[in-house]
């Protein structure tokens, strides 16, 4: 088997995503940590890699990707025993790359857009308009869910993975209230039953959140 290599740190969301997929496929790696608060993921060396800076970034014996939900994709066609976690069925191939996209532009985004002008340039006021961005993620999540388990339906997958990884870090930012998202609270308790995701999500949510817990004021 080929050698890889994720590079990222534990507080990243979309690096978690992968490190979910990687635990359930229990495949061997090696972690690399990119430490994005010191600036490595700028340097010379880093950028030769991934010209867009950002982690996560793979390396499968030389070849190199980034973007989690690309990275998360590649994994299970190329190393998953079946296609549980990301099936070759068209239509629920289609339907949970739409969820996929969802994190992509839209619930990592609603994180992202806030913590990015903090940790880059310190700027801890809010608008109340990249709050509201949150909420409206979450109600879509909410609706998404429906009667079903899991994001997708009655199994895990990476749509499960890069949702949950964004979701179980957004309370840094807005709380998920129990009463007003149901499906979404027993959602992420669901997946913390996994036997994989306290080591490879809940640890580095729960750094996130401590970092970023209180400092935003909303205006
Ligand atoms: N859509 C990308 C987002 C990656 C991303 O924004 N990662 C952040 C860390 S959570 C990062 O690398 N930020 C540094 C930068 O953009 O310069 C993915 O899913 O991989």
């Amino acid at each position: 088997m080929s050698k890889l290599v994720l590079y990222g740190l534990d507080i990243s969301p979309p690096v978690r995503a992968c490190l979910l997929t990687l635990r359930a496929l229990d495949l061997p790696f090696e972690y690399k940590i990119v430490d994005l608060l010191k600036g490595e993921h700028r340097t010379e060396e880093f950028l030769q890699k991934n010209p867009q800076h950002t982690v996560p970034l793979l390396d499968d014996d030389g070849t190199l990707f980034w973007d989690s939900h690309a990275i998360c994709c590649y994994l299970v066609d190329k190393y998953g025993q079946s296609d549980d976690l990301y099936p070759k069925d068209l239509v629920k191939r289609a339907k949970l790359e739409q969820r996929l996209y969802f994190d992509a532009s839209v619930l990592f985004m609603s994180l992202r857009n806030i913590s990015v002008p903090y940790f880059y340039k310190k700027v801890a006021t809010v608008p109340q308009e990249k709050i509201d961005n949150i909420i409206d993620a979450y109600g879509h999540l909410e609706n998404f869910l429906g009667d079903s388990p899991y994001l997708t339906g009655d199994t895990v997958t990476i749509a499960d993975f890069c949702c949950g990884a964004t979701a179980s870090s957004l309370p840094a930012m807005v709380s998920i209230d129990p009463e007003k998202y149901p499906k979404i609270t027993a959602w992420l308790a669901r997946l913390g039953e996994l036997p994989y995701y306290k080591e490879a999500n809940a640890k580095g949510a729960e750094e996130y959140i401590a970092i970023l817990k209180d400092v935003f004021t909303i205006v």
